[in-house]
């Protein structure tokens, strides 16, 4: 440890040390004894094991003596090329002409991202999906994408699942080489839920890029084409398919709802092109689409767009199969669907029962359904470990078309009514989203401007408040900050802007601007920052992926590094391990290398001391091994 000080300490490095330098220098002497990686993987299997998982306390459980999900066999050795090598040799423009040649439907597979974050809060761990991404490869080839990273996988990954997302990235993309690898790109707002300034928007992507994205879905929460320009250019510059998406809200059918009709999202498609899109998608986010404004969307979007159209929707109405059907019909060249067993209800679509829909007809995917069985049973067993995180949706409901609220929104604020004591007035939740939606001006409601309508809504129903008082300028109320940011203009510009007395209500005296939030915002100092995330961090090296992390999320990130320093790579362990720990007499592997392999068993569980410390007996590869952790029960 003191070597490892001398060698990282900027005196040093600067070759700037002479003889005196050590004797001047304590700090060189400050250090925790060092543990090796095994041992702190010991030390958080044994607290797990003691005190349980914080995430999983007070949850249902998966069944007793679960075991580890065995993913189906690839069927070759030697992946056939597919979309990844269209890009590669092509480019992003090369593809999006490829798409335009196919007769067939071609499909995403959204079950590492939005299937997971819609239906258990985006909890999956990266060693469940690398796990199978071989078996994609070889038995999947024929997917067009696979949707995998972004969203709120980011941020989930470092909070509660202890793990860096760049991590997860690299090694899926490594044993995926012949997929094209997808994100969902919150245009300026990157994937947390604010904007950033420039060029960490720019940053991210280039970042990204490099470490493994080769389609980025980019949208903007207000379904603003003027803020999403930074990110679409940063895409475009590092030569991956830029998919500039339109989200999909209200009822096109609806000529009480006149705002978003046809002419608007053909004229958001056109502005979408000409800011270089190479793919158009549509982003049906809460499930709204029906099946006859699919097919009307459809044929406006390719005759007077001309992209080729990729189109994502949610069944949390149950519908979404026909309407991917529909716009099948109506031409649409790829749609989103997830595996069977985490599809459906707020998830996508399931890939099996479209595959099956189309076979045999024009526009048959030519995917293997029988791969696609194999591959689903792996997903549903995969599924029971993270029963802690199931919604308990038992069913799909019309009542989307009330609330509007999006599919990876929808548990999530139901979890949130209940913490707060509101479980029981869930559908008066519904009702008052619909309201704040109205008072908004109806607007997009997706990350991040839906959690300001689900902050708004669950302030009014706790505190009792209706949408008259709250837009009665004599009662005076305090706001939610994010809705204060984002009536000061922070998210950017809605259709028609805000609505002028409710914004005066809530700013008071401040002049809300109305231009793009990034001119508000100065460049971020890269090399500054990467000291401050070391500082913060206990002097670790920050990298670029580090660093574009810190950016995102400071908090969250050097939380993570600094457990990361505690814990080790506790990514490696088995699902059940990480949330449960373990059982006297089981045994688990590890690999912590390529190669390196960690065999664990637990022995025994020891007696508490008198300063709380369990004493808890392990064998390492046949050695054994006692770790104390504190007893928190
Ligand atoms: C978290 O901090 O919420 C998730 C990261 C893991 C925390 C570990 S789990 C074992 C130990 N017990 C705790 O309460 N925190 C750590
Ligand atoms: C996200 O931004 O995470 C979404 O899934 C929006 O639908
Ligand atoms: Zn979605």
């Amino acid at each position: 440890a003191f070597v490892e000080n001398l060698l990282k300490h900027p005196t040093f490095l600067n070759n700037e040390y002479h003889t005196k330098f050590i004797d001047e220098t304590p700090e060189l002497f400050d250090f925790k004894p060092r543990r090796d990686r095994a041992t702190k993987i010991l030390r958080y299997v044994a607290d797990v094991t003691v005190n349980g998982h914080p995430e999983t306390e007070g949850r249902p459980r998966p069944p007793a003596g679960i075991r580890t999900p065995t993913p189906p066999k690839p069927q070759t050795e030697a992946p056939a090329s597919g979309t990844r090598q269209i890009l590669e040799e092509k480019g992003p423009q090369g593809v999006a002409d490829w798409m335009a040649a196919q007769s067939r439907l071609l499909i995403t597979d959204t079950t590492m991202r939005d299937g997971h974050q819609s239906l258990l809060a985006t909890r999956m761990r990266s060693i469940d999906m690398i796990r199978v991404a071989p078996t994609y490869a070889a038995n999947m080839a024929g997917l067009f994408s696979v949707e995998c990273w972004g969203g709120a996988t980011f941020d989930v990954a470092y909070r509660f699942l202890q793990e860096c997302p760049w991590q997860r990235l690299r090694d899926l993309r490594a044993r995926m080489p012949n997929l094209m690898t997808q994100m969902l790109l919150r245009a300026s707002n990157g994937v947390g839920y604010t904007n950033y300034p420039d060029n960490v928007v720019e940053g991210f992507i280039g970042r990204a890029a490099e470490s493994g994205v080769d389609l980025f879905r980019v949208f903007d929460s207000l379904n603003w084409v003027e803020n999403m320009r930074v990110a679409m250019d940063a895409v475009i510059a590092a030569e991956k398919v830029c998919e500039g998406t339109i989200c999909y809200t209200g009822d096109m059918a609806d000529p009480e709802r006149s705002k978003y009709d046809r002419d608007y999202y053909v004229k958001m498609g056109k502005d979408l092109k000409a800011a270089g899109a190479h793919v158009l998608g549509v982003k049906d986010m809460a499930g709204l689409l029906k099946p006859a404004s699919a097919r009307v969307l459809v044929t406006a979007l390719k005759e007077e767009v001309g992209l080729p159209i990729h189109l994502h929707s949610h069944d949390t109405a149950g519908i979404a199969c026909a309407t991917l059907l529909a716009a099948a019909d109506a031409g649409v060249d790829a749609v989103d669907c997830a595996m069977d067993s985490l599809s459906g209800n707020t998830s996508q679509a399931t890939l099996g029962t479209v595959v099956e829909a189309l076979a045999r007809s024009e526009r048959d995917t030519g995917l293997d359904i029988a791969a696609i069985r194999a591959i689903s049973n792996y997903w549903e067993a995969v599924r029971e470990h993270y029963a802690a995180f199931e919604s308990g949706m038992q069913a799909p409901a019309s009542e989307v078309y009330l609330h509007e609220m999006p599919g990876g929104q929808f548990t999530n604020l139901k979890a949130q009514a209940r913490s707060m004591g509101l479980e029981e007035r869930w559908h008066e939740v519904a009702q008052t989203y619909a309201d704040v939606n109205q008072m908004f001006g109806d607007i997009v409601k997706v990350t991040p401007s839906s959690k300001v309508v689900g902050d708004m809504a669950l302030m009014m129903v706790s505190q009792g408040l209706s949408r008259a008082e709250v837009e009665d300028p004599k009662k005076d109320l305090s706001f939610p900050d994010s809705v204060i940011d984002m009536m000061r203009g922070a998210l950017g510009q809605p259709p028609g802007g805000w609505p002028q007395a409710l914004q005066k209500k809530i700013l008071k005296n401040e002049t809300p601007y109305t231009d793009r939030p990034g001119k508000h915002l100065d460049p971020v100092d890269f090399e500054e920052t990467r000291a401050e995330a070391s500082k913060a961090a206990g002097g670790v090296e920050i990298d670029d992926e580090d660093l574009m992390g810190y950016l995102m999320y400071p908090k969250v990130f050097t939380d993570y590094r600094l457990r990361n320093e505690e814990y080790g790579p506790v990514r490696t362990l088995p699902t059940q391990t990480f949330f449960y720990g373990m059982e006297v007499g089981e045994e688990i592997t590890a690999e912590i290398d390529p190669g390196k392999t960690l065999e664990i068993r637990l022995q025994a569980l020891g007696d508490t001391d008198e300063k709380g410390q369990a004493k808890v007996f392990f064998e390492l590869n046949g050695q054994p091994r006692t770790v104390r952790v504190p007893n928190r029960k």
